[in-house]
């Protein structure tokens, strides 16, 4: 037998930018980590699972004054919004980082004076194109022109910076970053964005300026605080930071290296360059894996404020359900690709994977359980040769679902379970116990217990899926609290177990035009 694996596990969603209200996209990436955090625990790992805001820079502060606010009350305010996020997802989070709280300018200023110490930082001028949209600097050769504004890869505009900087020895870390990725290869996913890091880290790095001096909203540069920390090293710092850098060593021992990053594909160059070449050149290991998912699209559109298309988590949720919403964005596109969000996709969805593949089968096996047998639990049956195929499917389950998740394949993980659920509606089609009640009651009563054993295992994988739904299915199935994990799979609940009466798990939705 394997030993079970109980290491903890870090895992992040990038801090988000407090300039403006969450929307869809920021509840994707939290999701993805929700699922994997809630995964490991389900199969007994201890977890931290850290989100948070991104405070400082010159977006946010634009933003603040956009709004006639102090910047610390504008971001306390906007900050409480992902934190509320986070509740109305069900995100099951352990930690949230702010950077201006002080623990994490402390962390930052620790991180500056290792790399100053090591020879990383010297002091110069830096002239050329920044983006604040991004906060992000771009080589001429990146840049388009259109009615006389120079444009980033990304579309936001960018200006000229001229200002005193210091800067990091980046240039001298291209070999050293090359040699990791290929050392470990599951570094960054999924593997077609891996080749372009590799091909922009071959192109040649230039030395990063991490300091400016043109405005006030940042951590200071310690020793000389005309400066202010690029936001990007400050921001990158937020995950050592939560994991105790620089204040406790045993907790940092325990979290640090993180084993998974989630980001977008927008800011990968930041967190798979940028951040294992700081954190090498401060002595410290990088994350195990960065994991850059694609774009929604809203109804083929690209989604932007200007468009007005911004698509609300909030207004998703309450007008189609938690459980369904969180369905409905892992299912639908594979993860790490750019995928459209459109109505009549989560309605389909919905209807005919939750509503009918899988609440029909569950309200048909209780019911009958109900009806049939008293609302008792029939006794274990060894399978006959017409249980096989669905036995089989049912029996590697954990295993398929647990080997896609490994690797962030949400989209398989759920195909493979929905793949069950249709073998299990055939089943139960093929058997027809509802007929066997009169000619065959032991049949009968196998059947259904075949049909509750696998209901089961599809409740107990979905739950980090759909947490709330899936808890009132195990419910409904008998399994105590206390055996919803994947180790209480290996023991069948006991015959003759009282079940309560089903109730209908998902609501069929309308499609509206
Ligand atoms: O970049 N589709 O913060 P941010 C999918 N503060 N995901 C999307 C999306 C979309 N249309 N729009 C946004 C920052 N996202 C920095 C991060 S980390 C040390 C600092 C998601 O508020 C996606 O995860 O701009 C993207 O990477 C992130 O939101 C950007 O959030």
């Amino acid at each position: 037998m394997s030993v079970p694996d109980r290491r903890p596990c870090f895992i992040t969603t990038p801090i988000y930018y407090v300039n403006d209200k969450p929307h869809i996209g920021h509840a994707y990436t939290s999701l993805a980590a929700d699922v994997l955090a809630r995964w490991r625990r389900m199969q007994g790992r201890e977890v931290f699972f850290l989100t948070g805001t991104d405070e400082h820079g010159q977006k946010v502060e634009k933003a603040a004054k956009d709004a006639g606010q102090d910047p610390q009350a504008f971001t306390d305010r906007v900050s409480q919004h992902f934190r509320d996020l986070a509740v109305t997802m069900g995100f099951s989070i352990d930690g949230f980082i702010r950077t201006t709280e002080p623990r994490h300018k402390h962390a930052c200023a620790v991180l500056w004076e290792k790399l100053a110490a090591n020879g990383e930082i010297y002091l110069g001028d830096y002239e050329g194109w920044y983006a604040v949209r991004d906060e992000a600097f771009y080589g001429p050769d990146e840049l388009t022109e259109s009615d006389g504004v120079k444009y980033a890869p990304s579309g936001a505009p960018v200006e000229w910076v001229k200002e005193p900087s210091y800067f990091f020895r980046l240039s001298a870390w291209g070999d050293r970053l090359l040699k990791f990725y290929e050392e470990n290869p599951d570094f960054i996913a999924p593997a077609s964005r891996r080749n372009e890091v590799i091909s922009f880290v071959k192109a040649g790095l230039g030395d990063l300026s991490i300091s400016r001096t043109s405005f006030r909203w940042g951590v200071k540069v310690p020793g000389d605080e005309s400066h202010v920390m690029y936001v990007w090293l400050d921001a990158l710092t937020n995950y050592i930071t939560a994991a105790g850098y620089a204040a406790d060593e045993a907790k940092f021992a325990k979290w640090w290296p993180a084993e998974i990053h989630f980001v977008g594909k927008d800011i990968l160059r930041f967190h798979a360059i940028y951040w294992p070449a700081f954190l090498m050149a401060a002595g410290l290991e990088p994350p195990k894996r960065v994991f850059a998912h694609g774009w929604w699209t809203n109804e083929g559109q690209k989604i932007s404020k200007s468009l007005g298309n911004v698509i609300d988590p909030v207004a998703l949720v309450a007008e189609f359900g938690l459980d369904p919403t969180r369905y409905f964005l892992l299912r639908e596109v594979p993860f790490g690709q750019d995928g459209d969000f459109s109505r009549a996709a989560l309605v389909n969805r919905n209807n005919g994977e939750l509503a009918n593949a899988l609440g029909n089968l569950a309200n048909r096996t209780l019911s009958l359980i109900q009806r049939n047998c008293g609302g008792a639990l029939p006794a274990s049956s060894p399978r006959a040769p017409g249980d096989a195929a669905l036995g089989a499917l049912v029996d590697a389950l954990p295993a398929t679902v647990g080997a896609h998740l490994d690797r962030q394949e949400y989209h398989l993980a759920l195909e493979a379970v929905m793949a069950a659920a249709r073998e299990a509606n055939g089943y139960i089609t093929v058997e027809a116990p509802w007929a066997l009640k009169k000619t065959d009651p032991a049949r009968m009563e196998a059947v259904l217990r075949h049909l509750h054993d696998a209901l089961r295992v599809f409740a107990t994988v979905l739950q980090p899926f759909m947490p709330a739904t899936m808890g009132r299915l195990l419910d409904q199935l008998g399994v105590p609290e206390d055996a919803r994990g994947l180790d209480a799979l290996a023991t069948p609940l006991p015959g003759g177990l009282a079940l309560p009466p089903p109730a209908p798990l998902f609501a069929r939705i309308e499609a509206t035009a």
